[in-house]
């Protein structure tokens, strides 16, 4: 790697930690491999390579039937977000060339890309971690300081699962529902972000998101989006929603 790319993928590091939330792609010990207690987002980077890189997903294909199907999961992560990683890796090469060339039109293309390809590697890693089986505390309800923030900012969990599952079901095309941290009020709240990064607020914290691409859905959903959305409510992770925010509050 040439020392333009490695500014390149630190400022793209930045970017991204800005745009998702100051969650840092750093610390992997071995490609693949999460670290104990830092699973929560560590693992879609390589710093012995340089590179990201695609992280296991946390249970089989089909630990989460019957609620996400097993084909679904297996094409959703070993293809769609396996296709985000790699597109942020070239993304960030050919960014590289272009300032190198100072071609503007150039940049603001492999800008975009990085862009959009870094924040799919991002979402994708926090939707895996976000699920868990049921037999293995999937579902149910947060517990400890998210639970009381959940009741502060949305009323009550099932006022606030009203307003997830409709932000997730209202998604104007190709995009994601996500609970987040605003660090300025200090509030949760929920945003609907269409393809990969558009509507974020910056700074927001994302805790917990779905995608409601049609490719996270489809083969065992078709149309119904709006069950694909209760359905995944069953197989929440709230331990780890529970750590993300702990972290994010300090
Ligand atoms: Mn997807």
């Amino acid at each position: 790697m040439t020392k333009t790319e490695q500014v390149d993928r630190r400022a793209a590091i930045g970017a991204m930690a800005m745009l998702g939330s100051g969650l840092a792609f750093a610390g992997v010990a071995t490609a693949g491999q999460p670290e104990a207690d830092d699973s929560l987002i560590s693992i879609g980077y390589d710093k012995a390579t340089g590179e990201y890189v695609l992280p296991p997903l946390p249970y089989d294909y089909d630990a989460l039937e019957p609620h996400l199907d097993a084909q679904t999961m297996r094409i959703h992560h070993d293809k769609h977000h396996a296709g985000y990683v790699r597109g942020l890796n070239a993304a960030l090469a050919a960014l590289a060339e272009a300032r190198a060339s100072g071609d503007a039109s150039l940049i603001q293309h492999w800008t975009k890309k990085v862009s959009f390809h870094g924040s799919g590697h991002v979402n994708h890693t926090l939707f895996w971690l976000g699920m868990a089986p049921p037999s293995r505390g999937g579902g149910g309800e947060p517990s400890g300081k998210l639970a009381d923030a959940i009741v502060r900012d949305f009323g009550g969990f099932d006022k606030f699962s009203w307003q997830f599952q409709a932000a997730a079901k209202s998604v104007e095309g190709s995009g994601w529902g996500w609970l987040v941290h605003e660090p300025i009020s200090g509030r949760l709240t929920v945003l609907q972000v269409e393809n990969q990064q558009k509507l974020l607020m910056t700074g927001c914290v994302p805790l917990l998101g779905i995608d409601v691409w049609e490719h996270a859905y489809y083969l065992k959903y078709q149309n119904r989006r709006s069950d694909y959305v209760a359905a995944f409510m069953h197989v929440i992770n709230w331990g780890h929603v529970e750590r993300l925010y702990e972290r994010a509050t300090g």
